[in-house]
């Protein structure tokens, strides 16, 4: 049998009222344009008939596949479980709400296979979200990202993107991570990294699941990213650094109030504003490298860290 072209992954929570419609778009464009392909459904612990829809569509589409997770794990969790899975050459991650289009899809595997992209992210360019909730803060929230990470992308969390496969399988998601996986995609070594602007349409079905809350975690996850990629397999390079640097400033001002000591005058060196800040410098050096350590311990013993309860796979 010859290999997939394709790996489609939609990860999902309490969507129902889209799956079958969706199913059947792919279904159209894939035969459309002659691609083998998969289509893996991760039912991140829906509390709808959305697994029962599944099932169905399992049985009736061949390509079609399903995890169900016991309860809710997160968007990265989900998607982690997909790549893990996918089996095609292009893998493409999509909304089930179908506010991202499957028509995207062969220019998405075109400019992976021939433009030679190892990730094409979707750009939204016009969005059918709230202006105030969700445009304007996701343009502030990019243009923040793309500041901090050097990736000229004006979407980084569309939820449409394509991957060359290879890449689903260096990068590791987990947390709240999926946001940034062309940063992580990136510091795996990964440089050819493009975006397509996409069509958005307005959600048919259902309701939104991410709020302005994630523009609260946003910058907190962006800042665990950057740690992590640069830092995350040599924590004492980082803590080691920041304690190095202490203890030097620790040395500077030690020789400093000896010296004073010595040939200064009477004013006893306890009083001076310098012993003091000598003192911090000694506790927040030693305190730094001691984190250090520990980190280093942390990093190198997280097993569970992508382990998820199944509770049934199709396929
Ligand atoms: N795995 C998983 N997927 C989710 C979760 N919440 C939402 N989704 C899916 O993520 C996609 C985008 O979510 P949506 O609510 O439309 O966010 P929006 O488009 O930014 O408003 C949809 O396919 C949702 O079903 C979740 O907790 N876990
Ligand atoms: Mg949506």
């Amino acid at each position: 049998m010859a290999p997939l072209q394709i790996s489609v992954i939609v990860s999902l929570l309490n969507e129902e009222g889209s799956l079958r419609e969706l199913m059947a778009w792919i279904a159209r464009v894939m035969q459309a344009h002659d691609f083998t392909y998969e289509v893996i459904f991760i039912d991140d612990g829906s509390t709808d008939r959305s697994w029962e829809i599944l099932r169905e569509l399992t049985t009736e589409y061949e390509q079609a596949k399903a995890v169900k997770f016991r309860r809710n794990y997160g968007k990265s969790a989900a998607l982690y479980t997909g790549f893990a899975k996918a089996e095609g050459a292009v893998v493409i991650t999509m909304d089930a709400d179908l506010q991202d289009s499957p028509d995207e899809i062969p220019e998405l595997y075109r400019m992976i296979t021939e433009d030679g992209y190892d990730l094409v992210s979707g750009w939204k360019k016009k969005r059918y979200d709230p202006v105030l909730t969700k445009n304007l803060p996701s343009k502030l929230y990019n243009a923040t990202v793309r500041m901090a990470t050097g990736i000229q992308l004006h979407d980084m969390n569309c939820g449409l993107k394509a991957y060359r496969n290879a890449v689903v399988k260096s990068v590791e998601v987990y947390g709240e991570m999926h946001r940034y996986i062309p940063v992580l995609a990136k510091y795996a070594g990964f440089k050819k990294i493009g975006e397509k602007p996409v069509v958005h349409q307005e959600r048919k079905y259902g309701v939104s699941k991410f709020g302005i809350e994630r523009f609260i975690r946003g910058p907190l996850d962006l800042m665990s990213v950057l740690f992590l990629s640069k830092f995350g397999k040599r924590p004492m390079h980082f803590f080691g650094m920041v304690g190095l640097g202490f203890l030097a400033l620790w040395g500077l001002l030690l020789l400093y109030l000896l010296g004073a000591a010595i040939f200064g005058s009477d004013y006893p060196i306890v009083a001076r504003p310098a012993f003091f800040i000598d003192l911090a410098c000694f506790v927040m050096g030693t305190g730094s490298l001691l984190i250090g350590c520990l980190a280093e311990l942390v990093a190198r013993s997280a097993p569970a860290r992508n382990e998820y309860l199944i509770e049934e796979t199709i396929k």
